[in-house]
């Protein structure tokens, strides 16, 4: 070979090489912008019930509905600590309460967690948080947040924002979404991909609609639920001692808006925590709201001399819903505002969209309103996604999933892997069809926070499909188990039925087997006990 060929090979040869190098960093660039944008929206205390792609009973919701309608619909979905700053700490970190350490609304979360959005944003992620955290402490791995202090309020909030605090008047389903939308129109860069965590305080106790709907929700009648009357004749003290009953617990005043005075008036003792501050609206929204709020006084006072303890239970029951239903009509208005954008804005294609709630509420179900049980209506939780081209439109599936899986899905959609300690399971493979290897059977659940406002005593458990065995300890010791497929309402606790015996030593077995798994201990209940009597 001549000294002019070999010239040639070695530089044919090294321009060969180079030029893979430009194909490869070109495609890595490609990918990196390629990678979809991920937007999770949740509610606080959103119910399954109140969703219409659920059940359409309540109401019509045709925004959150188009994210099952042009994604998939997860009809077992469910939290593992039915309270709103415990799943919170569940869905950024990956691990359970007795993990991550933030087993009720009042301990402290511990920001050596790490969470999800950290490592998105250390992949190059853009990232940023609106509206409702209730951690106390400010989130880490943020670009941008504008987070209400603790459960904010719903005329005229405060928000903590990186340069201090702003209040911003208006209503807060609508001013979450303009910051929410603000920021993906004017501050985000569109080179790159980003998360964003869009989280409304609706629809929250004390429950205050925006104009529009509590013009129009208070117009309306609701169906009883069937479990309106529960007696819970066949539970165990857990049940019969809580207090969040419609009729004994729901306040006239700060939850069924009835002013201090009309209660006064017809001699009736009612706790008035928050009062007046409860409204904190400017004179005009107050005008606006006494307006329509004024004749429900006045029918009020005409009706309660001849009111019984059941006629008393509908009305609260029917006042609780048309507020509770008319702030999720604000906040299904705000969704499609969202969904809206991403479409105009040909961002949709690329983009994930997530709806669910901290956890599941009661309205009306036991008679109850809030959360914090085991059963059905809390534990389970909405979860509608949708990821065009990834998720095939209009399924429903069935799989027991939960709050603790988002984080590792979210890594996964952004092709990160996940840290080898969180306990959840990437959803991935049942969004994009890949069912099989999809394999759990079981689902655990602790909750913590007693003694405490509505007394819901501390319980753990797990469910299958076809059962579900409680748990209830620290001043009790009580077990239930219940058959969800014959009794999905939960109202026959069969765990003393000869029939069950079977069936409870085996879901006893699969309890403890499930709390191995998750490194959970009667002697990390007990330090969990310990440390709340500090
Ligand atoms: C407030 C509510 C409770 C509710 C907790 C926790 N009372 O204390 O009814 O259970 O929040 O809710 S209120 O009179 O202040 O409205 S959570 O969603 O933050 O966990
Ligand atoms: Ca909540």
């Amino acid at each position: 070979m001549t000294y002019f060929k070999l010239l040639i090979i070695v530089f044919g040869s090294l321009l060969m090489v180079s030029c893979k190098q430009e194909k490869a960093s070109e495609k890595t660039e490609q990918a990196t912008s390629e990678k979809p944008n991920i937007i999770f929206i949740m509610s606080d205390d959103h119910a399954y019930q109140a969703i219409s792609a659920y059940d359409k009973t309540l109401i019509h919701t045709p925004n959150i509905d188009r994210i099952a309608n042009e994604g998939m619909l997860f009809t077992n979905a469910t939290v593992t600590n039915s309270i709103c700053a415990p799943s919170r700490a569940v869905i950024l970190t990956g691990k359970h309460s007795h993990i991550n350490g933030k087993i009720d609304n009042l301990s402290e979360f511990d920001t050596t967690n790490v969470t999800f959005p950290q490592i998105l944003q250390k992949a190059g992620y853009q990232t940023a948080m609106f509206g409702k955290l209730h951690f106390g402490n400010n989130p880490k791995g943020f670009d941008e947040f504008k987070i209400l202090p603790g459960q904010g309020e719903y005329y005229n909030p405060k928000f903590i924002t990186q340069k201090g605090d702003t209040i911003i008047e208006g209503y807060v389903t609508d001013i979450t979404t303009d910051l929410t939308l603000d920021w993906m129109k004017n501050r985000r860069d569109p080179n790159k991909p980003f998360m964003l965590m869009y989280l409304h305080k609706a629809p929250h106790r004390a429950w205050l609609p925006s104009e529009k709907y509590y013009k129009e929700y208070t117009q309306k009648t609701f169906p009883l639920p069937e479990t309106l009357f529960d007696d819970y004749k066949t539970r165990g003290t857990a049940a019969k001692t809580a207090e969040m009953g419609i009729l004994k617990h729901m306040s006239l005043i700060n939850d069924n808006k009835l002013t201090p005075e009309t209660v006064k008036e017809l001699g009736i003792e009612q706790w008035s925590q928050l009062g007046e501050s409860l409204y904190g609206m400017t004179v005009e929204q107050r005008a606006s709201w006494d307006a329509v709020y004024g004749p429900i006084n006045e029918d009020f006072k005409k009706r309660y001399p001849t009111m019984n303890d059941s006629t008393l239970t509908v009305w609260k029951y029917q006042r609780y819903l048309q507020d509770y239903l008319g702030t999720i009509a604000s906040v299904d208005d705000n969704v499609g505002r969202v969904l809206d954008y991403l479409d105009d804005e040909n961002l949709a294609d690329n983009t994930i969209v997530i709806y669910t709630s901290d956890q599941g509420f009661y309205l009306g179900e036991h008679g109850w309103f809030d959360k914090r049980f085991m059963y059905n209506e809390s534990f389970k939780t909405p979860l509608l996604i949708k990821w065009p081209n990834k998720i095939r439109p209009g399924i429903t599936e069935d799989e027991m999933v939960q709050n603790l899986d988002f984080a590792q899905t979210f890594l996964e959609v952004a092709g990160v892997t996940a840290p080898k300690d969180m306990q959840g399971e990437s959803l991935v493979p049942l969004l994009t069809g890949n069912k099989a290897v999809w394999d759990r059977d079981a689902v655990y659940y602790h909750y913590y926070e007693y003694p405490a406002e509505h007394a819901v005593k501390r319980h753990y458990g797990i469910a299958t499909k076809d059962y579900k065995i409680i748990h209830f300890y620290h001043d009790v010791n009580e077990w239930e188990l219940y058959d969800r497929k014959k009794d999905p309402r939960e109202i026959n606790n069969v765990i003393n039925d000869p029939k069950y015996a079977k069936v409870v030593a085996e879901m006893k077995q699969k309890l403890q087997e499930t709390r191995e798994k998750y490194k959970d201990s009667e002697s990390l209940d007990k330090k969990y006990i310990d440390q709340y009597n500090k």
